[in-house]
C-alpha cells in the first residue's frame, strides 16, 4: 500500500489544528500508521528540506519548522501521495482549492499550515527520514474493504 509523509507544521500546532487535519483524513479513508509529535532539529529541518536550500525562502523556512513542536505522520493508502496533496491543498494557500487545508484555514505560503510528500519516491524517502521501521505500524483496519476495492 503507498504510503506519503505528512506533517502539521508549527502554525497548524499552534492554532489548534492537529485534530481537524487528522480527522480530514481519517474521513477521507487513509490509514495512520505512524504519528510522533516532536521538535524538529536545525539538522532535520535541512535535511528535509534540502532541495530548497539556496532559495529566497529557505532560511525562512526552516525558522518556521523549527520554531515549535509539529505533528509528525505517515498515512497510507491507494494513491496516498495524490490524495494527500489534494486534500492539504497548492502550496499558495490563495491558490488552494475551496475545501483543502490550506484554502480552509490559510493565507500566507509561509504559514500553510501542512507539508505532505510530492512523490511515491519523495514519499518513502521522506518517511525513511523522520521515521524507524519499529515507529510504523502494520495493521489491518475492519472497515479497509469498505474503502479500498
Ligand atoms: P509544498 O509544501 O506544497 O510541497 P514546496 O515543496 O514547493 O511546497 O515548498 C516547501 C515549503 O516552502 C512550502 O510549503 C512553503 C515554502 N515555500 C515554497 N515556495 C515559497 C515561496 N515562493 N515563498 C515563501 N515560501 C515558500
Ligand atoms: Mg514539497
Amino acid at each position: 500500500m503507498e504510503r506519503t509523509f505528512v506533517m502539521v507544521k508549527p502554525d497548524g500546532v499552534q492554532r489548534g489544528l492537529v485534530g481537524e487535519i487528522i480527522a480530514r483524513l481519517e474521513r477521507r479513508g487513509l490509514r495512520l500508521v505512524g504519528a510522533k509529535f516532536m521538535a524538529v532539529s536545525n539538522e532535520m529541518a535541512e535535511t528535509h528540506y534540502g532541495i530548497h536550500k539556496g532559495k529566497p525562502f529557505y532560511n525562512g523556512l526552516i525558522e518556521y519548522i523549527t520554531s515549535a513542536p509539529v505533528m509528525a505522520m505517515v498515512w497510507e493508502g491507494v494513491n496516498a501521495v495524490a490524495a494527500v496533496r489534494q486534500t492539504m491543498g497548492a502550496t499558495r494557500p490563495t491558490e488552494a482549492a475551496p475545501g483543502s487545508v490550506r484554502h480552509d484555514f490559510g493565507l500566507e505560503v509561509g504559514r500553510n499550515l501542512t507539508h505532505a510528500s510530492d512523490s511515491v519516491e519523495n514519499g518513502q524517502g521522506e518517511v525513511a527520514l523522520w521515521f524507524s521501521e519499529d515507529e510504523l505500524v502494520d495493521w489491518k483496519r475492519d472497515t479497509d474493504r469498505w474503502i479500498f476495492e
